[in-house]
């Protein structure tokens, strides 16, 4: 039950910042200098996290253009800001690679003077990526226990069986739509630990963390940030701030919503952070030390009017520096800092105050990578019974509105124009990364200029349809999507290893644990990185909840978290005690390529196990019903009944933003 309390109307910013004792008291609904104050207040801290320097909250802002006026580059390599920062980064990864590699039983190879002469010759060090894939709250909490389970902070995670310090040997982590909330949030909150977020609260239900996942997303959380919440201060909240962008001059639509909701749950600070931007972890000192990877979210282009989507779509990605696209569709990239300013011709036109600060609002570019609104209403013109006329009607109308989509001032205009597919149009219109199929973000890492060795996929996405429990699990969907989309023009020299279809995966159990593909670096023409490919499968739960069920209690929550770190470590090493060594030689494999060094013996016993070996069976079987994969004693159960009723979530969800938009 929520209550209105004295504190209503006052937000304390002390938690903005952790480990400072600083308070500062801003009122509720900050005209602009009250916002600015609360900007202000965090230069005072010691510690520079992700921040909300947006001028003037969620509202983007004129101001005058830095002396170098941002510009649009041609999408030729990586930008110089990611190179320097690579730099630094790669070089922070040798001690970490040292001591993970170290603990992995590699008989056979002295990984310790491996990676010490490596560490002098960057082109024989391992360059590691992790990618999650969307599925909603599925996605985030299953990607949140691999995450932890490969983070060396979590307790007991440098021990026998486990993978600790994987995370802290990576160059890039990567999210898509559920999976980008992940990302969004860890980076959002200082690169804190799982761990860590989640032991912010433990005392019981929904007591009052970041991730407070136990109201719907529309509901609202009990609490932002010690100040009791209610419902509709929580949604007046929302649409004011979408209001004001409106307002400002900026088409919004229903990702602003969204996105603005997003934050309330991933967001560590009063209200959902509004001045938080995207483009602040650039700036934090986390990350310019190279102490974190670096976080990449992946969203597609989608025409006014167009709604289904294939692999011919145009891939975003959006990094700390920068939002573009590799592809010859468009093939530029533009400063994230600068998003929403008035480009033309790969500039901002001339004159004072034509820039803009301020638009790359956290949330809104969690939104655009999940703006899943579309793919609902395909859903829903094939299903039947579930949400009712209502419903239907009101996505309709958003359909046809165009609202489900992420606008953008379409800052690609005027540049090339012979290619490019949004030239010539004034919004560049987003959607969510998966609707093209590629549910992993995987596009940013297989692009040559960025020579990754090894992605670490987790997969979170709802593929299979199977009554009794079958429904919901991944079956290799998202990767052949990427292989497929590999032999299209628009691949643009990327390439992908061979991956078998979908009733291959299921037969062979290829989607039940994991699996290595492209072992054999010579099978392809071009260089591809190695797949590590960790399906998300029942160890401990039943983690194949809905990607709409937008509502888990904590006891859910956990256990969800704890099926993901199991999947990541197999049990603990329960199911393999080598799977350590094997993660190491997957690690490796490339760069022992490169510097023309024998695979140990182990190895070759781990690509045998691991590694698909060709091996196709399409024979059609509709059955999928996975057993746990742990013993009964590691089976996780909710102690006492109480069932609550399953809410239609996103029916409510859905309907509840039609309400705030048309009440307010
Ligand atoms: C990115 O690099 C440019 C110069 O290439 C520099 O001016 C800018 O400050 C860098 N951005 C960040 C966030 O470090
Ligand atoms: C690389 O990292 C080591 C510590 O791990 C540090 O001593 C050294 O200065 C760094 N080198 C560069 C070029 O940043
Ligand atoms: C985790 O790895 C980092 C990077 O190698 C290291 O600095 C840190 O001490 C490690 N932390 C723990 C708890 O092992
Ligand atoms: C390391 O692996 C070898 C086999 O290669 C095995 O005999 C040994 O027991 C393993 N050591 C540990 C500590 O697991
Ligand atoms: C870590 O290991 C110790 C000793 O085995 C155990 O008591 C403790 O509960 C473990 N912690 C976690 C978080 O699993
Ligand atoms: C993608 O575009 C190419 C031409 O660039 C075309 O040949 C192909 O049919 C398209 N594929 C799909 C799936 O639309
Ligand atoms: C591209 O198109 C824009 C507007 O349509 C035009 O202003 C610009 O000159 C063109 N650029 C080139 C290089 O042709
Ligand atoms: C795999 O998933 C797709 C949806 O992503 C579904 O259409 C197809 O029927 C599934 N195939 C198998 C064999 O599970
Ligand atoms: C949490 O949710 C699960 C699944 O809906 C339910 O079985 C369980 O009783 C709930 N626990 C609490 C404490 O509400
Ligand atoms: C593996 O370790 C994690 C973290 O310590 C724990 O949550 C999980 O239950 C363990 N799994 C098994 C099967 O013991
Ligand atoms: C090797 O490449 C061929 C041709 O693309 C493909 O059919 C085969 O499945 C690949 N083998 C493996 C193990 O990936
Ligand atoms: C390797 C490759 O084909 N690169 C092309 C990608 O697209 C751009 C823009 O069309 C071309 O200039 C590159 O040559």
């Amino acid at each position: 039950m929520k209550a209105q309390t004295a504190l209503t109307g006052l937000v304390s910013v002390a938690a903005l910042l952790p480990d400072v004792s600083a308070s500062v008291v801003v009122i509720r609904d900050p005209s602009v200098e009250q916002a600015a104050a609360e900007a202000l207040a965090v230069p005072l801290a010691a510690l520079k996290r992700a921040a909300p320097e947006a001028p003037n909250g969620y509202v983007p802002t004129a101001v005058d253009c830095p002396s170098d006026r941002p510009t649009i580059r041609e999408a030729t390599t990586i930008s110089n800001n990611e190179t320097e920062w690579l730099y630094v980064r790669r070089n922070n990864t040798v001690s970490a690679m040292r001591n993970l590699l170290g603990r992995m039983n590699i008989t056979g190879l002295d990984t310790n003077s491996y990676i010490d002469s490596a560490a002098n010759n960057v082109s024989a060090l391992p360059n590691i990526a992790i990618a999650g894939s969307g599925g909603g709250y599925r996605a985030l909490m299953n990607y949140a226990g691999a995450v932890a389970a490969f983070d060396n902070r979590t307790s007991n995670s440098t021990g026998a069986g486990q993978l600790g310090g994987l995370l802290q040997s990576s160059t890039y982590l990567a999210g898509l739509s559920g999976g980008s909330w992940l990302v969004g949030s860890l980076f959002m909150n200082n690169f804190s630990s799982v761990e860590n977020i989640l032991t912010q609260d433990t005392s019981g239900s929904n007591s009052g963390g970041t991730w407070q996942f136990g109201n719907s997303i529309l509901e609202g959380p009990e609490s932002s940030h010690l100040q009791i919440l209610s419902t509709a201060d929580y949604l007046k909240d929302i649409y004011d701030t979408v209001q004001d962008k409106n307002d400002a001059g900026y088409e919004t639509t229903i990702t602003d919503y969204w996105g603005r909701a997003l934050s309330y749950q991933l967001i560590n600070s009063s209200m959902g952070g509004p001045a938080y931007t995207f483009s602040s972890i650039a700036d934090s000192d986390q990350f310019r030390a190279g102490n974190t990877p670096m976080p990449i979210f992946v969203a597609d282009g989608r025409a006014r009017g167009q709604l289904v989507i294939d692999g011919n779509a145009t891939v975003y990605e959006m990094n700390p520096w920068e939002l573009g696209s590799f592809d010859p569709t468009t093939y530029a990239f533009a400063p994230m800092r600068y998003l929403g300013s008035n480009f033309s011709d790969g500039m901002v036109v001339q004159g004072d105050k034509q820039c803009v600060r301020g638009f790359d609002n956290a949330g809104y570019i969690m939104g655009t990578s999940s703006s899943l609104f579309n793919q609902a209403f395909l859903q829903i013109n094939g299903s039947t019974g579930l949400i009712n006329e209502a419903l239907t009607a009101v996505l309709a109308n958003i359909g046809q509105d165009n609202d489900d989509i992420a606008n953008y001032p379409n800052p690609f205009f005027g540049v090339n124009n012979a290619t490019s597919r949004v030239a010539s149009t004034d919004q560049l219109t987003l959607v969510d990364g998966g609707e093209d199929l590629q549910n992993i973000p995987l596009h940013p890492l297989i692009q040559p200029v960025r020579n990754v060795d090894v992605i670490f996929a987790i997969d979170s996405s709802a593929d299979t349809t199977a009554d009794n429990g079958g429904a919901n699990w991944p079956n290799g969907t998202a990767l052949v999507a990427t292989y497929q989309r590999s032999f299209l023009p628009i691949a643009n020299g990327t390439s992908f290893p061979s991956i078998p279809d979908q009733q291959t995966f299921v037969n062979l159990g290829l989607n039940n644990r994991p699996t290595f593909f492209g072992c054999d670096a010579s099978n392809t023409t071009h260089m591809t990185p190695l797949i590590v490919y960790i399906p998300n499968a029942p160890y401990v739960y039943h983690s194949n909840v809905s990607t709409y069920d937008l509502q888990y209690n904590d006891t859910e929550r956990n256990y969800i978290i704890e099926n993901g770190y199991n999947i990541a470590t197999l049990g603990n090493g329960t199911l393999d005690s080598e799977w350590p060594t094997c993660v190491g030689c997957a690690i490796l494999s490339r760069s022992l390529g490169r510097t023309n060094t024998q695979v140990p013996d182990v190895c070759n016993q781990c690509f045998q196990r691991y590694c698909w070996d060709g091996t196709r069976n399409s024979t059609l079987n509709t059955t999928y019903e996975p057993p746990y994969k742990l013993a009964k004693n590691d089976v996780l159960s909710f102690s006492s009944g109480g069932l609550q009723g399953a809410v239609p979530s996103l029916a409510f969800a859905v309907s509840a933003v039609a309400a705030v938009m048309m009440i307010m």
